[in-house]
């Protein structure tokens, strides 16, 4: 089993991480972890904070040699705002009132946090409530997918909606997909669609106000059998799910074509079973899960992400040090985080089924889990 914690406030020295179960022989690509750390920070409607980020890896436990050697990995990214905020929020720091909050923004942790923790200042809520958080969970997705891709499991992300633009389908076949979706500002791989979308963020930046949108997942190549039925909590849908709801402003998550589905009648819903060499299936509505189990068809998954809450026109929101009526805090924002969180979707769903993997093929080193995955495809094959 993999598992991880994270530890981090999103003005304080840095983001940690320590991962455990990741299999020993894994030549860590740095490469990979710093490019996704890259497009989560480039994402089209990040506002100024990420001209003062720099994202990289660093790791300080559990790899020699550029390898793992099956020992708890320890990553951190540094945060570079930090220098400018050390009498804010260095731990030994005297106490200031200097940024400190007491007007909660509607839609963000501040009031419920404050009054959770038994706070003074909201500060102390949103500094780790922040989706700066997301940084050090694409490092820890990355590492999952550097994995993946070594037993044929490839994830793609793209940002299917921004407001009322979208785009209609994708063909996960097409080999320069990748490239289409890195290529565009808003990763979106349609290039007249993606125009539009950016237009429709600056109409909300205009407007001094923020923009949702719909996020869309594949991992292609994922072996039939992962996660359970027997158990609530093994289920992968579910486990999916709550992986991608814990991604901050995710308000909902569907698996294949959850939604409509539920609108259709069941013969035009289930996926038909063909057999070449293997069971195949005529559609995909299901997503590649059935009873919680991947069917060996593409994972597709869609996240639906609300506009985030700090806003630069505010909200009418309350004091709490009067209790009289005010308008929500602003410091600086982003207008749209979609396709940020697009990136970090992509990790968090590589962390899942890399567990599963390892739920199912159990493994210490890389070369065993290879070998053990290898035997249960020809197993498939004469099933
Ligand atoms: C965030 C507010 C902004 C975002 C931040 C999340 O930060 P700041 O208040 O420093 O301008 O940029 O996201 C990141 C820093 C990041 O790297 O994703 C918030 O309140 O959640």
């Amino acid at each position: 089993m993999i598992r991880f914690l994270d530890a981090g406030e999103s003005h304080g020295r840095c983001l940690t991480a320590i991962i455990e179960g990741i299999p020993a022989g894994l030549k860590i690509d740095k490469d990979l972890i710093n490019k996704n750390l890259l497009l989560r920070q480039s994402g089209y409607g990040r506002g100024a904070r990420q001209k003062i980020e720099s994202d990289k890896v660093e790791f300080l436990s559990g790899v020699r040699f550029g390898e793992t050697i099956g020992s708890p990995i320890t990553i951190s990214i540094k945060n570079r705002d930090f220098e400018n905020w050390l009498d804010i929020m260095s731990p030994n720091a005297q106490k200031t009132n200097k940024k400190s909050i007491s007007v909660p923004r509607p839609g963000h942790a501040d009031l419920a946090g404050y009054i959770k923790y038994d706070r003074e200042d909201m500060r102390d809520v949103l500094e780790r409530s922040s989706a700066r958080e997301t940084a050090i969970r694409v490092a820890v997705g990355s590492i999952c997918e550097n994995v993946l891709a070594q037993i044929g499991v490839d994830i793609i992300s793209f940002v299917k909606s921004i407001g009322n633009i979208s785009i209609d389908s994708v063909d996960y076949n097409d080999k320069q997909l990748t490239k289409k979706i890195e290529s565009s500002s808003v990763f979106c791989p349609d290039e007249k669609i993606s125009d539009k979308m950016i237009a429709e963020i600056e109409e909300a930046k205009l407007k001094n106000d923020s923009i949702g949108g719909v996020i869309e997942a594949c991992a292609m190549g994922v072996m039939p059998g992962l996660g359970s039925y027997s158990q609530w909590d093994r289920k992968l849908d579910a486990r999916i799910a709550y992986a991608v709801m814990s991604i901050q402003a995710i308000k909902a998550v569907e698996i294949g074509n959850g939604i409509k589905n539920a609108y259709n009648l069941g013969s035009s819903v289930h996926d038909e079973i063909l057999f070449q060499k293997g069971y195949i299936r005529k559609t995909n509505n299901a997503g590649g899960i059935e009873g919680g189990m991947s069917n060996g068809e593409n994972i597709v998954v869609r996240a639906y992400m609300k506009p985030i809450p700090t806003l630069k026109k505010g909200l009418n929101s309350i004091d709490v040090k009067t209790k009289l009526p005010h308008i929500s805090h602003f410091e600086r924002s982003d207008v749209c985080a979609v396709p940020a969180a697009s990136i970090v979707a992509k990790s968090i769903i590589a962390y899942e089924l890399l567990n599963a993997y390892m739920e199912k093929f159990g493994s210490d080193t890389l070369n065993e889990l290879k070998k053990r995955v290898y035997e249960y495809k020809i197993y498939l094959k004469n099933k």
